[in-house]
């Protein structure tokens, strides 16, 4: 997978700025800067210490380029774990690309996107998940984004799955031994001891998955879904919660058709947020597709804000919007409260009542998912932008109760974990039943080693090699 070339990249953004950073790393970094740097007193960057810095000049053909610092670490003690030098320019983008030019004529390769890290990967220097989340941090929008990414990068994903990979690897071999040798090593009774460690590992795994829907969240954003009848002020909430003017407002029922969706930072927390078209029965054929979509797209919401126009009574669709909130996520704004109030809090929490009630004579299974759901009501007025501040707060509240604790909490945020671990759980689930069916013992170690094999995904240990050039693929230059 490795070349054995050295190899260079600019590694900050390439556009006008204060400094730029052209990164080198592998065996003949230090020779190759050796040849372009120069020092009033002609040091040689070979043999200066690991982990300095340097003064001087970058030099190509005799003519000087750029005034530099330049940063030598000694492998494996760097990020790739390779000899690396960092030379740090002015950064303009024609200097950067000078130096870069220069390295190059001088020996080094261009690097590929990601190729410092696939190199801090290939040499140990990180696990598979630990590479990833340098790529999440870099891409991270939001607090909650950053600080999980920087538990990952810990290798708090790392140490969890080596330690079930571990206790898995402990079974297997002392199966195989006592197969092999059945005079010394008896496997009597071992299915019982298996069984209750196996349950143990699909609880750690389990608890991993749980974290997903937040983990995602965290990354992604919640996806959130503004609803509600024509006219009750959808586009204008939008519009006061992006702080801009960005959907298009009007008093004609019916005015927004596809749905608008935009990226929102509130105090932390990130949501993408869908303007919908308002939902009622119509035989405008485009209006019907818009609300068609805006049901579709509230099926998948991890939240609902309702919008309910507060200065008109609530009709059928408001009731048929009831149903659909139930068993999700959702908070429900009286809007218009700058006006006379026609609808309260009372009549909203009745309504839902009766809504729910009527759902759960055809569906019992969403009582116990309701319990667990309150809904809360907030007053608000998109015109003079009043209760949006509670709002903010309530959200802040439903989807990070408690105090988020990133120390020792893992959150799992990549789809690909969440797939490795899945498979594994599914193959344990396969060793518990072969030991409750009274299988012989060969029969768990395959299951073992299958569970085995989908954990070591996570960390790198047993990807195969496309699969890992796809992951650094996606990386961004000089990282
Ligand atoms: N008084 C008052 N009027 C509001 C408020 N919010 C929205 N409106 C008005 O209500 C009308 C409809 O607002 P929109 O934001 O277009 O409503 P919508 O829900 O997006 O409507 P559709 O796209 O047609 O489904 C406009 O005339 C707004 O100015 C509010 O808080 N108070
Ligand atoms: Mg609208």
């Amino acid at each position: 997978m490795q070349d054995g070339a050295t190899i260079a990249a600019i590694s900050t953004a390439v556009s006008s700025a204060g400094i730029g950073i052209v990164r080198m790393s592998g065996s003949e970094s230090f020779d190759i800067a050796d040849r372009i740097y120069r020092s009033k007193k002609k040091k040689k960057l070979s043999e200066q210490k690991s982990h300095t810095i340097h003064y001087g000049f970058i030099v190509d053909d005799g003519e000087t380029v750029d005034e530099v610092l330049v940063m030598l670490m000694r492998g494996p003690a760097s990020y790739t774990g390779e000899d690396t030098v960092e030379i740090n320019c002015h950064g303009g983008v024609y200097v950067v690309k000078r130096i870069l030019e220069t390295l190059i004529k001088n020996g080094a390769r261009p690097a590929e996107p990601g190729e410092f890290t696939k190199r801090a990967f290939l040499n140990g220097r990180l696990d598979l998940s630990q590479a990833e989340a340098v790529g999440d941090l870099i891409a991270a929008q939001n607090q909650y984004a950053l600080q999980s990414s920087v538990s990952q990068l810990k290798g708090n994903i790392r140490n969890e799955i080596t330690d079930i990979r571990n206790q898995i690897l402990y079974h297997t071999a002392f199966i195989e031994t006592a197969l092999d040798d059945p005079e010394h090593i008896s496997v009597d009774g071992y299915g019982e001891k298996l069984r209750v460690s196996v349950e143990e590992m699909e609880h750690r795994i389990r608890r991993l998955l749980d974290t997903c829907d937040n983990g995602r969240i965290m990354k992604e954003g919640i996806r959130t879904v503004i609803l509600g009848r024509p006219n009750a002020g959808k586009s204008s909430l939008m519009n006061v919660l992006l702080g801009e003017d960005r959907a298009i407002v009007t008093d004609i029922a019916g005015t927004t058709r596809d749905v608008l969706e935009e990226h929102l930072n509130l105090n932390g927390i990130s949501l993408n947020i869908m303007d919908t078209a308002g939902i009622r029965e119509t035989d405008d054929i485009v209006e019907k597709i818009g609300v068609d979509k805006a049901k579709e797209h509230a099926e998948e919401a991890d939240l609902i804000l309702y919008v309910i126009d507060s200065s008109e009574e609530m009709d059928e669709n408001d009731q048929e919007i009831l149903r659909m909130i139930q068993g999700k996520r959702a908070v429900i704004l009286l809007n218009k409260s700058d006006l006379a109030m026609r609808v309260t809090r009372e009549d909203v929490t009745q309504a839902y009542d009766r809504s729910s009630e009527s759902l759960n004579d055809i569906n019992p299974a969403k009582i116990n998912e309701k319990e667990n759901l309150i809904i809360p009501i907030i007053e608000v007025s998109a015109r003079n932008s009043s209760g949006i501040n509670e709002l903010e707060d309530t959200l802040k509240n439903m989807f990070f109760a408690g105090n988020l604790s990133f120390n020792d909490e893992i959150y799992i945020t990549n789809v690909r974990h969440k797939t490795a671990l899945a498979d594994a759980e599914e193959s344990l689930e396969r060793v518990r039943e072969s030991i409750d069916a009274g299988m012989p013992e060969d029969f768990y170690s395959i299951d073992l080693l299958d569970a085995y094999e989908k954990l070591g995904n996570i960390t790198g240990e047993t990807m195969g090699e496309d699969l890992v050039n796809e992951i650094f693929s996606k990386f961004c230059m000089g990282k």
